[in-house]
C-alpha cells in the first residue's frame, strides 16, 4: 500500500499538505511541479489499496486519471477549490471542493481539520492572493499587523517559487520547499531561521524590481496587458506581478503575457479584484486555458493570436461591471 501526496507546487497546495500531514503524519511519496504542472495524477500508477490525497489541482483536467485510479481500486481524497466540471460518484472517492472566490484549498483543509493549523491557511491565502480571507480567517489568531505583513510575505514568496515553465526556472523543487517548510509547526521559525526564506525574499525583490519598469502593452477602461520577455526573472515573477496590479488597481483586469522560450505566450489573467469575475471565461475560449472566476491562465497563447486575446479580454471585462 502506497501514499501518494500529490499537490498544486504553491503555496496553497504546499500549505494544504503541510496542514494535513502537521495532522496525520505519514510517509508519503510527493507529487508536484511547477505551478501550471496541473496534470498530477496521471503521474502515478494506483494500485489496489493505495491512499491518494490529492491537492489544489482542477478535477475536471484530472477526471480520466482519478477515474483510472479508483477503478484500480485506491483511496482518493481530492480537496480543491478550482472548477471541477462533473464530479463522479465513487465510494472511494471523498472530495471537498468549493469554488467560492473567498476560499482556497488550505483553508478548506483547515476546515476539514477544525482549525488546528488555521495559520497555514492565512499563508495560503495570502499566496493566492486573498488578502480579505486571510485577514479575516486570522481573527482569532489575534495576530499583530507586523504579524500579518511577515505572513503575507511568505506566502507571496512560497507562491512565487511555484512560477516558471519548468522547474529549472524555480528556486526550489516545490517537493523541497515543502519538506523544508515541514520541520516548521511555526511559520514565523521558518521565517526566521530558514535560509530559503531568505533565498525566495531576494529572488521575489530581483525580479519585481524588473517587472516594474515595464509599461502595458495594452491599456483600455477594461484593465491593462503587460508582454514579458523570455527569461527566467519573467517567468517566476508573472503570476505575482499580476497578483500586485490586481492589488494596486481592483477596479481593473489585468493580463501577462510572458513570451515562450518556444514561440507563443504563457498568459495569467487578473480578473478585477473588485468582482472576481470572468478570467476563467477568457481563457476558456484558448485551447490550453483554463483556472478560476477571479485567476487563470492559458498555457500557450500562439502568437498570432494576441489580437483575438487582446479582444476577447477587452469585451469580457468592459462588461464584467
Ligand atoms: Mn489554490
Amino acid at each position: 500500500m502506497t501514499i501518494y501526496d500529490i499537490f498544486n507546487g504553491d503555496a496553497d497546495g504546499i500549505c494544504a499538505l503541510h496542514q494535513l500531514r502537521l495532522a496525520h503524519p505519514a510517509k508519503s511519496i510527493l507529487v508536484t511541479g511547477v505551478k501550471r504542472d496541473i496534470l498530477l495524477l496521471e503521474k502515478i500508477q494506483a494500485e489496489v489499496g493505495d491512499q491518494i490525497t490529492v491537492l489544489d489541482i482542477a478535477m475536471s483536467k484530472n477526471r480520466d486519471a482519478l477515474l483510472l485510479a479508483l477503478e484500480r481500486g485506491a483511496q482518493v481524497r481530492y480537496f480543491d477549490h478550482h472548477i471541477p466540471g462533473d464530479i463522479p460518484a465513487h465510494p472511494q472517492l471523498t472530495t471537498f471542493i468549493d469554488t467560492c472566490p473567498n476560499t482556497c484549498t488550505s483553508m478548506l483543509v483547515n476546515n476539514h481539520l477544525n482549525g488546528q493549523f488555521l495559520i497555514w491557511a492565512v499563508v495560503a491565502a495570502f499566496g493566492d492572493n486573498m488578502h480579505e480571507s486571510a485577514i479575516h480567517t486570522s481573527k482569532t489568531l489575534q495576530l499583530t499587523t507586523t504579524q500579518l505583513d511577515a505572513l503575507k510575505e511568505l506566502g507571496e514568496c512560497i507562491n512565487y517559487n511555484a512560477y516558471g515553465e519548468s522547474l529549472q526556472d524555480l528556486y526550489f523543487h516545490p517537493a523541497e520547499l515543502y519538506q523544508v517548510i515541514h520541520h516548521h509547526h511555526n511559520p514565523f521559525t521558518f521565517i526566521h531561521e530558514e535560509p530559503a526564506f531568505e533565498t525566495l525574499k531576494n529572488g521575489y525583490i530581483e525580479d519585481i524590481t524588473l517587472a516594474q519598469k515595464l509599461k502595458p502593452e495594452v491599456e483600455t477602461t477594461a484593465g491593462a496587458i503587460y508582454l514579458l520577455p523570455d527569461a527566467p526573472w519573467s517567468r517566476r515573477i508573472s503570476g505575482v506581478f499580476g497578483n500586485l496590479l490586481a492589488t494596486a488597481f481592483p477596479l481593473k483586469a489585468h493580463a501577462i503575457l510572458t513570451k515562450r522560450t518556444n514561440g507563443g505566450f504563457v498568459v495569467s489573467v487578473r480578473a478585477p479584484l473588485a468582482t472576481k469575475n470572468g478570467a476563467n471565461n477568457v481563457c476558456e475560449q484558448f485551447e490550453t486555458g483554463g483556472g478560476r472566476k477571479g485567476a487563470a491562465g492559458i498555457n500557450c497563447l500562439p502568437e498570432d493570436q494576441f489580437g483575438r486575446f487582446n479582444q476577447v479580454f477587452n469585451t469580457t471585462f468592459n462588461h464584467n461591471e
